[in-house]
């Protein structure tokens, strides 16, 4: 325990008036899209329903414009930590990047101020985590099957699936370490539902005979788009695999290395007959992209089941106990997800999907039952939230804002009016152009500086981000005034000048369908 009396008391002090100092539940997961939660509404997500998420909602606030910095899983966490934009963290891109664990992170001020922490599961920022009284993190991307957690005495494997390990280790956290007299941080980060989508033993088939409702835009040919569209290499149809993404045996030798014999069994026992059934259907073209659709969406969210459990057990024990009153709990994802909107899976780009994410917060006496917020926050006012809760100042170099009067309710509150975003990571896994952009609620600017090409969408009247405007004579004077808002917005986060690089030459992708086991998948 690292807290004195002392402490605690200031702690307090300083929030008085607000009643004891919030314990604060955050549950993250990796890669989850919005189309995939019940509570906002998606087509999708009513034939896979997740109560125990539309719960958070029922009781608090579905926040609908949630938008990330940098859409992509490293960054996200080093924003969220530090509550800063990756130029400011430095933890720009996953690739060749440690997260510089000595700077300001809220996890940091809470547990100087008498809060007790604690990180349990995916943390993929490469360094050793700082900040938290208590840490077992998954090493890298983590395993679903059977996976190693390292703490400060080293790696071990424990039997079982991720997403249930990590809901009973912050289960028996709450139970065994935490101490009554702190209030504390519990940050619990799953690696559901992120590639390859292998679902618990439990959920193994629980969709497989669904039928999902098809994007409008699973056919996407990418015209009147940026050439980053074109180029990018994250089809269903090109870049999902048959083997590791959809688990068709032949094509995938080693899957089963880490499984139990029963967990095989269980895996063998669903998959063979769809695997049979594809076998002899022998789908080319678009009837395969029809089909790798429904398996993705099928393992896809029957991994969100598990993540959706978790929450549920979480809740129920706080509530339980006693403890949900004073605690806020938040639900959210280190980035959105394509889950086939213009034919991809994955993230990065500042379109809609994978730019959005999940974020919903519930605090008994302060949130509203059901309440919707549709103002721009961002990933980035996550650090000043919590500190605000704890009635803790944030570090000056925070860049975002605290949510608190968005989950009063509080109407009257002046808040940001566009948002800045930026992407980095070129070349790179799914090969997306770097690019940066401004959005206002209405219209979204996006400057892809490799290639010096810009895109404007309306989306008012083209939600799915099909047309660029960023020529048409009829938007000229709202080019211009995105153009504005991006340099203030470049001017007010203190994003340093880009510097382009050529993309010629740069050829190399990293995904095919004729690749029949994926690098690093064997063990
Ligand atoms: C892995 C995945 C990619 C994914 C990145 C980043 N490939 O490399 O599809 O974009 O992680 O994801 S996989 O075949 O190994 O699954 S992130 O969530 O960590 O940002
Ligand atoms: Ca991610």
């Amino acid at each position: 325990m690292r807290c004195s009396w002392l402490v605690l008391v200031c702690c307090l002090t300083v929030s008085m008036g607000r009643g004891a100092p919030p314990n604060i539940v955050f549950v993250f997961s990796d890669d989850h899209a919005t189309q995939a939660i019940g509570a906002y509404g998606h087509a999708i997500s009513q034939l896979a329903p997740t109560p125990f998420l539309d719960r958070i909602a029922e009781r608090g606030v579905r926040f609908d414009r949630c938008l990330v910095g940098n859409s992509i899983c490293g960054p996200s966490r080093a924003t969220i930590l530090t509550g800063t934009y990756s130029h400011i963290n430095k933890f720009f891109s996953n690739e060749h990047t440690k997260f510089d664990g000595s700077q300001p992170t809220f996890p940091k001020v809470l547990q100087r101020n008498g809060y007790q922490t604690a990180l349990i599961g995916k943390w993929h920022l490469a360094s050793v985590p700082t900040g938290f009284d208590h840490w077992e993190i998954l090493p890298g991307q983590g395993r679903y099957y059977n996976p190693d957690f390292r703490t400060a005495n080293g790696v071990h494997r424990e039997q079982g699936y991720v997403s249930e390990l990590i809901t009973g280790k912050a289960i028996t956290w709450l139970e065994e370490a935490r101490d009554a007299n702190q209030p504390f941080l519990l940050m619990v980060q799953h690696k559901a539902p992120h590639r390859d989508w292998s679902p618990a033993p439990k959920y193994l088939g629980a969709f497989s005979e669904v039928v999902f409702p098809e994007p409008e835009t699973l056919f996407d040919a990418y015209e009147n788009r940026s050439l980053a569209a074109k180029h990018q290499d994250m089809t269903l149809r090109n870049t999902m695999l048959l083997g590791s993404d959809l688990k068709v045996e032949s094509y995938h030798t080693n899957r089963f290395a880490r499984m139990s014999a029963e967990q095989k069994a269980a895996w063998k026992k669903v998959y063979d007959p769809i695997n049979e059934a594809f076998e002899e259907a022998e789908w080319e073209g678009e009837a395969l992209v029809r089909w790798k659709y429904q398996r993705y969406l099928q393992d896809y969210l029957a991994c969100v089941k598990s993540v959706d459990d978790s929450v549920g057990e979480i809740w129920d024990w706080l509530e339980a106990e006693g403890l949900l009153e004073n605690t806020i709990f938040v639900y959210s994802s280190d980035q959105g997800f394509y889950l086939g909107e213009h034919g991809w899976f994955d993230k990065r780009f500042m379109y809609d999907e994978s730019y959005r994410t999940p974020l919903l917060m519930s605090w008994p006496g302060i949130t509203k039952p059901g309440s919707v917020c549709s103002n721009l926050v961002s990933n980035l006012d996550f650090a000043q939230t919590f500190l605000d809760a704890a009635g803790l100042e944030a570090p000056m170099r925070m860049q975002g804002a605290s949510l608190l009067p968005l989950l009063r309710g509080d109407e009257e509150v002046s808040w940001r009016k566009s948002h800045y975003y930026h992407y980095y990571e070129y070349p790179g896994w799914h090969m997306v152009y770097r690019h940066e952009g401004a959005y206002d609620g209405r219209f979204k600017l996006i400057h892809y500086y490799d290639v010096d090409e810009w895109e404007l969408f309306d989306m008012r009247s083209d939600p799915h981000e099909m047309v660029n405007q960023y020529d048409n004579p009829t938007y000229q004077k709202t080019v211009v005034r995105m153009h504005n808002e991006l340099e203030q917005l470049r001017v007010r986060y203190q994003v340093p000048p880009n510097k382009p690089k050529s993309v010629e030459g740069v050829t190399q992708h990293y995904h095919s369908d004729k690749i029949k086991v994926r690098q690093g998948d064997s063990e």
